[in-house]
């Protein structure tokens, strides 16, 4: 089969990754008809290296005549069991039977479209289930007990996935709304520049990846630098079909991705999926510097511990939430009763200033200005004074209810391009009913936010013409994506506007109608 476009950068998402017809060269694929016959109808064209016989040699045979009964019995019931369940991967021990081999193997069946895939890897010399994973599980389990905070757990999480890789990176990758992503825990070697807190695009892992990871919960590339090998013949002889890879082990890799890898200097990946109520929320992205097989038995214990550390993590984000949302409310009430009772209007003027800090960071923001009675007041990182008074103008005409908010002002109000490190965001509250006085908060431009830890263009291995996808191109990329832009206002940040405003709206009006009374 040929793609009918060829992929580049500009089509990422259109590589059809799951059929790629050729696999990893650290196994070998025996694709074959379901029960009874067992009929080997496609194998891949390094089995003449792994089990010492020729692709066309095995093509057409029947499973027994390579494996014997007893091992052909032992896929029979494994087949049998996994019929109801095609999507967990089981794995055993194959040793063949037959004089040419002398290797023994870890099989790991699944069924794809109506046939079944037996992948061998070769066993490792010191397979047999090692006596530390016990121990291994209760520490993971004792330390994320004790951890307080989602972050805290999650740095926990990457440390003990590390230990048992025994890899140089492990990295707790989270996807924002759009499927941004972000790595919010790290672990790694002493020498290794560190990407905590580092952003990527969305782009980086493509939709049709994403929609794979889904299903297919743990992925390893041994060798980023690795001949892909063949699958014979090319289709299935069935019905002429590419094979379904989508849940095999030993899938080659989208190319793009090679050397996207490669140019990020990286050996070997492994990457576990985060999966909350059937959504990806995020990734366990492990690098090694250099080429490193990791046996299934240890894959498979990370994959379930992938399993319960994102039930894990999803509940403390809960908690997290809930806590946050107090957090917002008791400062909500801080600002709120400056404005209640009869204080003067220089009284409140003097104690915003007293609470700036608590003004900012009931919303997040970074800079805020306060128009009270003829007196405007800027704090933090604020437009001039000049450019609020035109840039409240314009958000009283823009204001539904009293309010208003954006989080990419420059392309809204063009003015506002002049000072959009500063606020990029911007959101507005009327403290009367006339618009007269009123609260701006800014949010900074998203870039001078983020934490790209050092220079970007260090995370990559400076190669020669050939580097056209890398970390440090995605970001040039994602910098036009968030030009003039500011973090997003929040629904659980802007839930707080009406109660705000009822309070403040009473203390206006009293003051107006004082005002009027002295007037008379
Ligand atoms: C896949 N890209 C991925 C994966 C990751 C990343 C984690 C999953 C790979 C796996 O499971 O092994 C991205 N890796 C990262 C990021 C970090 C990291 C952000 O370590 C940060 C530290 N990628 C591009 C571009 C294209 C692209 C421009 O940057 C397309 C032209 C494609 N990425 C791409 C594809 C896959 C991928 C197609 C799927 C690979 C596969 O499973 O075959």
């Amino acid at each position: 089969y040929a793609l009918n476009v060829p992929v580049d950068l500009t089509n990422c998402e259109k590589e059809p990754i799951h059929i790629p017809g050729r696999i990893q060269p650290h196994g070998v694929l025996l694709a074959f008809s379901p029960a009874p016959e067992f009929r080997i109808l496609q194998c891949s064209r390094n089995a003449s290296e792994h089990l010492g016989v020729r692709p066309e040699e095995l093509l057409n045979r029947p499973l027994l005549s390579l494996l014997g009964e007893a091992q052909t019995a032992m896929i029979a019931a494994e087949a049998a069991r996994a019929a109801g369940d095609p999507y967990k991967l089981r794995y055993m021990d194959v040793r063949l039977p037959a004089d040419y081999i002398e290797r023994s193997f870890c099989g790991i069946l699944h069924e794809s479209d109506g046939l079944l895939i037996l992948e061998l890897e070769p066993s490792q010399p010191d397979e047999a289930g090692s006596p530390n994973d016990f121990e291994w599980i209760q520490t993971f389990f004792g330390q994320l007990k004790q951890a307080d905070n989602r972050v805290e757990a999650s740095r926990i999480a990457a440390e003990q996935i590390k230990l048992m890789l025994g890899y140089d990176r492990v990295m707790i990758y989270e996807f924002d709304a759009a499927w941004n992503g972000k790595v919010i825990a790290e672990a790694k070697a002493a020498h290794m520049e560190p990407f905590l807190g580092h952003q990527y695009p969305a782009s980086d892992i493509p939709k049709q990846a994403r929609a794979l990871y889904l299903r297919n919960w743990l992925r390893t590339i041994v060798d980023v630098h690795y001949e892909p090998v063949d699958l014979v013949p090319a289709l299935r002889p069935d019905n002429g079909q590419p094979l379904n890879l989508s849940l095999s082990t030993l899938r080659s890799v989208s190319p793009m991705h090679i050397e996207y890898l490669q140019n990020m200097g990286v050996g070997a990946t492994v990457t576990i999926s985060l999966i909350h109520n059937n959504e990806l929320w995020g990734l366990i992205t492990c690098h090694h510097e250099t080429k490193k097989y990791v046996p299934h038995r240890v894959r498979n214990l990370c994959n379930f511990l992938g399993e319960f550390f994102s039930r894990e993590l999803y509940q403390r984000q809960q908690l997290d939430n809930y806590e946050a949302e107090l957090r917002l409310k008791s400062l909500s009430t801080r600002i709120a009763s400056i404005f209640i009772g009869e204080p003067t209007p220089a009284r409140i003027m003097e104690q915003l200033e007293q609470e700036q800090s608590a003004l900012l960071a009931l919303m997040s923001a970074t800079g805020a200005a306060v128009s009270f009675n003829n007196h405007l007041a800027l704090y933090g990182d604020s437009p001039s004074a000049q450019q609020v008074i035109e840039l409240a103008a314009w958000a009283k005409e823009q204001a539904v209810d009293h309010a208003y908010h954006t989080s990419r002002l420059p392309l809204e109000f063009p003015p506002a391009a002049g000072y959009k490190a500063n606020a990029s965001g911007m959101l507005y509250l009327a403290l009367s009913g006339e618009h007269r006085d009123f609260i701006l908060w800014f949010r900074p431009e998203i870039v001078h936010t983020v934490e790209w830890a050092g220079d970007p263009a260090k995370a990559v291995i400076q190669a020669e013409d050939g580097q056209r996808i890398s970390p440090r191109k995605s970001f040039e990329k994602w910098l036009q994506t968030v030009d003039s832009s500011s973090a997003p206002w929040l629904d659980t940040e802007l839930r707080l506007l009406p109660e705000l405003k009822a309070i403040i709206f009473k203390r206006t009006q009293t003051q107006l109608r004082q005002a009027e009374e002295l007037a008379e």
